[in-house]
């Protein structure tokens, strides 16, 4: 008796009735949910896929997470068995108001105990997650509730603290917004989230190895690959905020072209403005949320990358040799003595494997794929394109198509044969350094070009 009235005390009763824990497997970006109840905000889009719904419950916002066995599709052509919450990885976005008093359930379906984390709130120590040291671990089938006051806004995510390195290395992370109490604070007309997590498939497999230190080679955001993730369409003008969560073990460098931006966040809080500076470049260290905001001032389709070309490969771009230079014909002989059947290629460089259908195993991604207007585009994993439009309307985030370059602003080929040679200096093409003992090397006329093999 004593245990039911401290529980009425402290406003528990209310959690005996657990919400609906709402479920979507879709790797299709959803629309941003506009808050049902509470203060007003700019919400968020989370490329490839969506935010968790609440319900209020008196003075609290009830969420409900289910961590479980998922199943994503990394890029049509390859599916992947992972653990993720409420039907896909990574779970659903989280987004809250600054002092909102949230109670999140989670209720575990994975075949292991687990915990979730709440990275970089600002909350009692008993809510933080970590299995053993601030609460028990959550047994198989049970459900567990969190309760926080949201003491400051910012950019946040959620993952275990419990077997870290399997459930994490299995997909098992979320988004967490925080907007401000003023819905006038570093407003922004666009709000795209995305956390990067990286895999290690060998060929032809579904289930990531999940032991694996350094030799990942499926780099994702939101568990997606290139041409896999969403485009981020923004209307010409736009404030655009882009939030940036890293769950691999490695530092991703990020890439957006044809402007510069200035980092507004981190999971830390707030950049005061008098304290950013100009990039182009960001890099995001593991375990680090890097907000950025850029005015979307330049229509057209501008690459949005990680900087490490690695990086936007999928599987089986990392053993190749380099071939660059080296003579076809002496190539050929080499190859032809050990493996008869095999194809020597890559001597003018690779960009020619984004364009072939090389047969690949069951389930697996080319290395380097994507077609553009204008030919094979030769990436994959951590690659898309932030489409800058006039006139898109405020909520429309459909794929805009290709980008209508206006009359004479796109790069064009001359013609040579009318312009005539240009002069170079003697010897200029025969660099020293391509003459190997034993070779004999294809020679580059001066001035000329050597075409493809
Ligand atoms: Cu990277």
């Amino acid at each position: 008796m004593a245990l039911v009235s401290v529980a009425a005390v402290s406003g528990r009763t209310e959690a005996a009735a657990i919400p609906e824990a709402p479920n979507y497997a879709s790797p299709a970006m959803q629309p941003p949910l506009p808050p049902p109840a509470g203060q007003a905000y700019q919400p968020v889009v989370t490329l490839n896929g969506w935010t968790l719904p609440f319900r209020m419950n008196g003075e609290w916002k009830e969420f409900h997470l289910v961590a479980e066995p998922v199943v994503r599709e990394i890029a049509p052509g390859m599916m992947a068995n992972l653990w993720g919450y409420n039907g896909q990885t990574p779970g659903p976005t989280i987004e809250a108001v600054e002092g909102d008093k949230v109670r999140i359930f989670v209720t575990n379906k994975l075949p292991e105990k687990t915990t979730v984390h709440w990275h970089g709130v600002l909350l009692p120590n008993g809510m933080d997650g970590v299995g053993g040291l601030t609460q028990p671990h959550i047994p198989v089938g049970q459900t567990f509730v969190y309760e926080f006051l949201l003491k400051k806004s910012g950019t946040f995510m959620y993952h275990p603290h419990s077997d870290e390195m399997v459930q994490m290395a299995m997909g098992m992370m979320g988004m967490f917004i925080v907007h401000p109490k003023d819905p006038n604070f570093r407003r922004v007309d666009r709000d795209f989230v995305f956390i990067m997590s990286a895999y290690r498939f060998d060929p032809g497999t579904a289930l990531p190895k999940v032991a694996e230190m350094l030799d990942f080679n499926i780099w994702t955001w939101n568990a997606r690959v290139f041409p896999g993730i969403d485009a981020l369409p923004v209307r010409l003008g736009d404030r655009v905020r882009v939030r940036i969560a890293n769950l691999t073990m490695t530092n991703h460098p990020i890439h957006l072209h044809g402007h510069s931006f200035s980092v507004s966040c981190t999971d830390g809080g707030w950049v005061p403005e008098s304290a950013q500076w100009p990039e182009t470049t960001i890099d995001v260290a593991p375990g680090v949320i890097r907000a950025f905001d850029v005015v979307a001032d330049a229509p057209g389709d501008w690459a949005f990358h990680c900087h490490k070309s690695h990086h936007t490969m999928n599987a089986m771009g990392h053993n190749v040799v380099n071939l660059i230079g080296a003579p076809q014909r002496v190539l050929a002989k080499a190859v032809s003595s050990v493996a008869p059947d095999v194809m020597a290629m890559g001597t003018d460089g690779m960009g020619m494997m984004g364009e072939m259908e090389m047969p690949l195993p069951d389930n697996t991604l080319p290395m380097m794929t994507g077609f553009g207007q204008f030919g094979p585009i030769e990436m994959g994993g951590m690659f898309t394109v932030m489409k800058v439009r006039e006139g898109l309307a405020p909520n429309d985030y459909k794929d805009p198509g290709p980008y209508k370059n206006p009359p004479w602003t796109v790069a064009y080929e001359v013609n040579v044969a009318q312009a005539g040679e240009p002069s170079r200096q003697p010897g200029a093409g025969e660099s020293p350094g391509m003459e190997m003992p034993g070779m004999d090397m294809p020679r580059m006329k001066p001035g000329g070009h050597q075409g493809h093999l």
